[in-house]
C-alpha cells in the first residue's frame, strides 16, 4: 500500500467539477493530454488487477488517441487474446480513476482485490505502447510507475500503432503454444504479415500504384517499416507513403486521414490529388482504413468501411464454396447503424449472407462477429477486420483438395487467416487485403464502386445540453428517450424516399449525432436538418 500510495502522489489527478467524473468510454479514457497522467497511472494499477485475476496473464495498454487531435490523448485496456477490455471492468476502471485520493484509491485497489478475489501476490503482466503524440511519453512513465509499484511485470514496445499492440498482446500470450498468433516483437509483425501477402497473392500483379496518407501518424513510419519486408522478386507493391511526418506533432490528422476523408468526403488537400491515383487513408493510430480516387469524370469517390466490409465478404464468400465448404462454416457480416442501406442491401440480397446490426465501437462488433465461423465487421468509418474461427482456420489446412481450384482457394482462405489482423482493425493489414482481392479480382477501384450505389447520405453533430437524455434501442437504431422524439424522427422519414433516420449520443464527445439517407442529396441533407431541428 505504501508503495501505491507514495507513487500515486507523483501522478495526481485532475479533479474535475462537482458532480462530473472521468468514464472509461467507447475506446477507453481520451481527453486533453495534460489530464491523463494519473488517470495513466492508475490504469496501471487496473491492468495489473485484471492480468493477476487473468492467471497472470499478460494485459495491453495503449496509449493514443486515435483520430483526435494532437493535444488528445487516451488510454485504453487490452484483454489477454488482443481483444477490447471485457465490459464488466470498465466500471472498476472507472472507478480506480474516480477515486478523490491517494489514499481512497488504495482503498479502491484493495477492496477491488477482495471483491473480485485476487490474490495480489500473484504474477502479474503488462505490454504497452504508444503513438507518436509528445505527451505520450510523460503518460508512459506514469504507466510504468504504477506497474512498479504492484509489483507488475512490464514490457514497453515504445512507438506502435494501435492493431501491433493488439498483436503484440496475442502473441506474448500464445507464445509457445499451439496456437501460437507469431513472434512477439514489432519484427514478428511485419514478418507474419510479409509472408501472408506474399503467399495469398501467388504471384497475381497488382496494377499501379497506391498512394498512402499516413495522417501524419504512427502508421507512416511502421508502413514504411513493413514494406521493407516484402520480397521484390515476389511481389510488385508499388506504395507512395504521403502525410508521414511525425516530427511535427501538430500535423498529426490536421486535414488528412481517415476521419478527414470519411466525414468531409473529400480527399486530403496534400498531396495535391491526381486524377485516378488509387489512393487510402489511414488514421493517427492505423485502426482504420478509407479507399478514394479522383475520377476525371466522376469526381472523388470514397470506398468506406461499408465497401471493404462487402468487397470482404464476397471473396471469401467466394473462396469458401470454391474450396467446398460452403455447408460447413457459416460467414456473417456485422454491421452498426451508421452502415449505408445499399451496402445491407447487397451483403443480404445479392451475396444473400446475414448481417447482424450492433450499437457503434469495434467491442460490439467485435463480440458478434465472433457468433460466426467466419465474421466479417467493418464500422463505416473504416474500423474493422474479418474473423475466422478455430475451425474455420483448421479447416483451410486440413480438408482434402478435391481438385486444383479446390486447392487454390484453400491456400488463399488461409493466408487470409494470418493476414487479417484477428486482434481488432488493422489499417495496415486491410489494406493489403484489399489490394490481393483487387489483384484476385483484377479490379480497379471503379469496379469495385461498381457492385451497388451508395444512397446519399448525412451526418450532423448537434450540440446538446446533456447527451445522456438520449437514450437508444434496437442497436441504436431508435430512440426511447427523451419521451417522443423517435416520433418526431418517424414522421420525418415517412415525408422522403429510401429514407433512413437515427439519432444517438456519442460516446466520445458531449455531442448527439443525427444520421439520414435518402433517395437523393437534397432529400439525406432535408432530412438530416429536420430530425436535428425537431427530435434532438
Ligand atoms: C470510438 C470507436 C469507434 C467508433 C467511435 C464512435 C473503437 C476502437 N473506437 O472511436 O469504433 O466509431 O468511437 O464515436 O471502438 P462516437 O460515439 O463519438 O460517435
Ligand atoms: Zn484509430
Amino acid at each position: 500500500d505504501r508503495a501505491i500510495l507514495e507513487a500515486s502522489a507523483k501522478h495526481p489527478i485532475v479533479p474535475l467539477e462537482k458532480g462530473k467524473f472521468y468514464t472509461y468510454g467507447t475506446a477507453g479514457f481520451r481527453m486533453k493530454a495534460d489530464l491523463l497522467e494519473g488517470i495513466s497511472f492508475r490504469v496501471g494499477l487496473l491492468a495489473s488487477l485484471r492480468s493477476r485475476k487473468l492467471n497472470g496473464q499478460a494485459i495491453g495498454v495503449m496509449i493514443t488517441a486515435s483520430h483526435n487531435p494532437a493535444a488528445d490523448n487516451g488510454v485504453k485496456i487490452v484483454d489477454p487474446l488482443g481483444e477490447m477490455l471485457e465490459q464488466d471492468w470498465e466500471r472498476y476502471a472507472t472507478a480506480l480513476v474516480n477515486a478523490t485520493s491517494d489514499e481512497q484509491l488504495v482503498e479502491v485497489y484493495n477492496r477491488l482485490a477482495t471483491d473480485l478475489k485476487i490474490d495480489l501476490k500473484a504474477s502479474a503482466k503488462v505490454v504497452y505502447g504508444r503513438d507518436t503524440r509528445p505527451s505520450g511519453h510523460k503518460l508512459v512513465t506514469a504507466l510504468a510507475d504504477g506497474l512498479e509499484s504492484t509489483k507488475t511485470e512490464y514490457v514497453d514496445f515504445k512507438i506502435l500503432t494501435t492493431p501491433q499492440l493488439h498483436y503484440l498482446v496475442r502473441a506474448t500470450n500464445s507464445e509457445g503454444t499451439p496456437l501460437s498468433y507469431g513472434k512477439v516483437s514489432e519484427l514478428g509483425y511485419y514478418e507474419k504479415l510479409a509472408g501472408a501477402f506474399v503467399r495469398a497473392m501467388k504471384g497475381r500483379r497488382i496494377n499501379g500504384t497506391l498512394q498512402v496518407d499516413c495522417a501524419n501518424g504512427v502508421g507512416g513510419p511502421k508502413l514504411s517499416e513493413f514494406l521493407k519486408h516484402i520480397p521484390k522478386d515476389k511481389v510488385n507493391f508499388d506504395v507512395k507513403v504521403v502525410n508521414d511526418d511525425v516530427l511535427r506533432p501538430e500535423l498529426l490528422n490536421l486535414d488528412c486521414g481517415a476521419d478527414f476523408v470519411k466525414t468531409k468526403q473529400r480527399a486530403p488537400p496534400n498531396p495535391k490529388p491526381q486524377p485516378g491515383l488509387r489512393s487510402c487513408s489511414l488514421d493517427g493510430d492505423a485502426d482504420r482504413l478509407i479507399y478514394y480516387w479522383q475520377d476525371p469524370e466522376g469526381g472523388f469517390v470514397m470506398l468506406d468501411g461499408d465497401r471493404i466490409s462487402s468487397l470482404a465478404a464476397s471473396f471469401i464468400g467466394g473462396l469458401v464454396e470454391s474450396a467446398g465448404l460452403k455447408d460447413d462454416l457459416r460467414i456473417g457480416v456485422v454491421q452498426t447503424a451508421y452502415a449505408n442501406g445499399a451496402s445491407t442491401n447487397y451483403i443480404t440480397q445479392h451475396l444473400k449472407l446475414p448481417v447482424i446490426c450492433t450499437p457503434t465501437g469495434v467491442k460490439h462488433l467485435h463480440h458478434v462477429a465472433q457468433g460466426f465461423d467466419i465474421g466479417v465487421y467493418f464500422e463505416a468509418n473504416g474500423h474493422g477486420t474479418v474473423l475466422f474461427s478455430p475451425d474455420a482456420l483448421n479447416s483451410f489446412k486440413t480438408k482434402e483438395p478435391q481438385s486444383p481450384a479446390q486447392k487454390d482457394a484453400l491456400d488463399t482462405l488461409a493466408a487470409l487467416g494470418d493476414l487479417i489482423n484477428q486482434t481488432v482493425g488493422d489499417a495496415i493489414s486491410d489494406a493489403l487485403m484489399v489490394e490481393v482481392i483487387l489483384a484476385h479480382k483484377n479490379w480497379t477501384l471503379r469496379d469495385w464502386a461498381m457492385t451497388y450505389a451508395d444512397l446519399p447520405n448525412r451526418l450532423v453533430r448537434v450540440e446538446v445540453g446533456n447527451k445522456d437524455l438520449f437514450q437508444t434501442t434496437d442497436a441504436e437504431r431508435r430512440l426511447s428517450a427523451p419521451e417522443g422524439a423517435q416520433d418526431e424522427i418517424d414522421q420525418a422519414v415517412k415525408k422522403y424516399k429510401d429514407a433512413r433516420s437515427f439519432a444517438r449520443a456519442s460516446g466520445t464527445e458531449n455531442a448527439c449525432r443525427v444520421y439520414a439517407e435518402a433517395a437523393s442529396r437534397s432529400e439525406a441533407n432535408e432530412l438530416a436538418e429536420r430530425v436535428r431541428d425537431r427530435a434532438v
